[in-house]
């Protein structure tokens, strides 16, 4: 393996956990001085997991045997000195295939059979559900029991040929695929769905997670990775070879699961040694592979700079008899590079703006709070010194005079207890809008707005139903939210006007994501209903499963609006409620301190020696919190 490949997806793991570090950091720096702004500690503590959980997907996609598994192998595990992953002519990959380590779980390959393509559960729902997979435990010290147990991944077996009909593996009318069956009426299928291997690999151990695909048949059965894992993935390797060129099927793979989906996709030209010719000049080989990279290129509609050229089976080679001329010449370098300096920073700049848009206007807010703490100090340091040397009756007025205050503020705080409550109140029905039960009844009508007509059109039915049902709910929640917002400013303009509490600024709740993901669910029912493979009455198998797929992500949005939802309602009362009971506090350890002194004016002085030990210590917390915001800017 390259060194900058290993050493930068390192680098980038090194630089999510230091980056989680300071956000663990700044919580309890929070917690420290406010204490009961849970919320926010919670929620930036939820933020650190997940970037320490955080996972670089790439995909590798494209019709069979064009070397997606060879390539996989030489990019990522020629360390093991042979083949890791079984890559052979024909088909071989035979289910998707998912590496990644999880410290959590012992090393294993689990295996989904291919008969729980009959039910109705999405993929993600059964990867939640251990006991419908076959567990193998394999040894990472010995390659050669892993590289057997690998071997699982290239299973088939024989099935009645109606059942692999029913379960979209088999088409009887395609000519190319009549003639597997068999005497006994049986065809060979695919053994299992879906494969796991959690494989402690120093990669995968840093973040990396890999996708092997088998090629379209398997594909376009499975619609959970075109709806989902696929478009998911931060970056898609399509791959194509060269003694094929772009054949029909490698084309239709491009546009149903690659063009159209991938954030970020890039064509891989493999196999060019099969047009190292001796017989040639090294030019004359060069200019045959610039030519049908050119080709590529102009039949994909992508630059040509987006489509490499490589031979996966020499980088292979090359990397495990350490032969560097070999291995340049595979041009395998230009892929270590793009993973390296292109997928792996375009994900750490997401995911720093992504934590960046999460924390500075918390860490603003805290600012803010430091100045506003460290002024009242100095405001009553000054007062008690301008005292000091006074007459009881000058105390005793400026004692009234923040009296008068705090009674004022104290009616202000009251009337902020109704609006609360009728807030909280707006924030329950806001959440029923978005509850289970709601999105019980929604998926439910779904189903009925279908159920006996498991045709396109049905379908097509049945999402919309669904979209706009959700939209529906989704636009209700926010309108609620609006109103709230503004009853809350309103409220909040009188601490901060007659009060002089900091402005807070609490953001709008936006379920804008959600309802365009939405949206795009609708979008794909359209290209999937349009496409003449899914017509076939046969096919109503398919069109359950790519319900039972659609159905899956728009719970899946619907859930995440609902977390966004509880999140806002913390969010917009408790940062408010903390501060305004730390200026009630505030206000009552001054007059305590006034009626302290008047009782017994000697304790003016120690008075303000601890006022000054105060400051002293917000300053050094304010040294703190500057410390720690540069850690986000780094
Ligand atoms: N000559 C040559 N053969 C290659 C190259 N890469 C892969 N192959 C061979 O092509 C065949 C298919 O490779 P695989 O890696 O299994 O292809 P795949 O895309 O994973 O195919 P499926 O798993 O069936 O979807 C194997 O026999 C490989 O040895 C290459 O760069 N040059
Ligand atoms: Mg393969």
């Amino acid at each position: 393996m390259s060194v900058h490949l290993e050493q930068e997806v390192a680098d980038f793991s090194d630089r999510r956990m230091r980056l989680a570090a300071a956000i663990t950091d700044y919580a309890e720096w929070l917690d420290r001085l406010h204490g009961i702004d849970l919320e926010r500690t919670l929620r930036l503590a939820d933020t650190a997991t997940s970037l320490r959980q955080d996972k670089l997907v790439v995909a590798f996609v494209a019709e069979f045997s064009r070397g997606k598994t060879e390539l996989i192998n030489a990019l990522f595990f020629a360390d093991h000195g042979q083949r890791l992953l079984p890559s052979d002519a024909g088909r071989t990959t035979m289910c998707p295939t998912e590496l990644f380590a999880n410290a959590d779980e012992a090393p294993s390959l689990m295996l989904l059979p291919i008969e729980t393509r009959r039910r109705n559960e999405s993929l993600a729902h059964l990867k939640r559900m251990p006991i419908e997979w076959c567990r193998i435990a394999v040894d990472p010290a010995d390659s050669r029991q892993m590289q057997e147990s690998l071997k699982k991944l290239t299973e088939t077996k024989a099935m009645p040929a109606v059942d692999a009909i029913e379960l979209g593996l088999w088409n009887g009318e395609d000519p190319g695929e009549r003639h597997q069956l068999r005497a006994d009426g049986t065809v060979d299928v695919p053994a299992w769905r879906y494969a796991m291997v959690n494989y402690p690999h120093p990669l995968l151990q840093a973040g990396l997670t890999v996708l092997d695909t088998p090629g379209l048949n398997a594909l376009g059965a499975e619609p959970e990775l075109t709806l989902s894992v696929i478009p998911n993935a931060h970056a898609v390797m399509y791959m194509l070879a060269t003694d094929t060129g772009v054949t029909r099927s490698d084309l239709e793979i491009w546009q149903k699961h690659v063009s159209r989906h991938a954030h970020y996709h890039v064509a891989i030209l493999n196999k060019i040694d099969m047009l190292w010719d001796e017989l040639k000049s090294d030019s004359e080989v060069q200019a045959s592979i610039e030519r049908q990279a050119e080709e590529t290129a102009r039949v994909l509609k992508l630059p040509r700079s987006q489509v490499f050229t490589v031979s996966a089976q020499k980088a292979l080679i090359a990397k495990i008899r350490g032969d560097a001329a070999l291995r340049v010449r595979s041009g395998i370098e230009s892929l270590e590079y793009l993973l390296a300096h292109q997928v792996i920073p375009a994900r750490r700049d997401m995911l720093y703006h992504a934590v960046n848009h999460e924390v500075s206007a918390l860490l603003d807010e805290s600012r803010a709070d430091m100045a506003a703490r460290i002024k009242r100090s100095s405001d009553e340091l000054i007062q008690l010194t301008q005292l000091s040397g006074k007459n009881r009756e000058l105390i005793e007025q400026t004692r009234a005079t923040l009296q008068q205050e705090k009674d004022s503020y104290d009616a202000t705080a009251n009337q902020f207890r109704t609006t609360r409550k009728t807030l909280q109140a707006q924030g329950e029905h806001l959440m029923t809008h978005l509850s289970e039960d709601t999105l019980d009844a929604i998926l439910k009508s779904g189903r009925e707005a279908i159920e006996g007509s498991w045709t396109t059109h049905g379908l097509t039915r049945g999402i919309r139903h669904l979209s706009e049902k959700m939209n529906e709910r989704l636009g209700q929640a926010s309108k609620q939210a609006d109103s709230m917002l503004d009853a809350l400013d309103q409220a909040y303009a009188r601490f901060h006007r007659q009060h002089g509490l900091p402005k807070m600024q609490v953001p709008r709740l936006d379920l804008g994501a959600y309802r365009n993901r939405l949206a795009a669910l609708v979008r794909e029912t359209g290209e999937f209903c349009k496409d003449p493979a899914n017509l076939l009455l046969e096919k109503r198998f398919m069109i359950r499963r790519f319900y039972a797929g659609l159905a899956e992500e728009a719970r899946k949005a619907f859930k995440l609006a609902r977390q966004e939802a509880e999140r806002w309602l913390r969010i917009a009362l408790d940062p408010i409620m903390t501060r305004i009971r730390e200026h009630k506090h505030y206000l009552d350890s001054r007059l305590g301190s006034l009626q302290r002194i008047l009782e017994n004016m000697g304790t003016l002085h120690n008075r303000m020696a601890q006022i000054k030990a105060e400051i002293g210590s917000l300053r050094n917390e304010k040294a703190e919190l500057t410390q720690i915001a540069g850690q986000f800017s780094a």
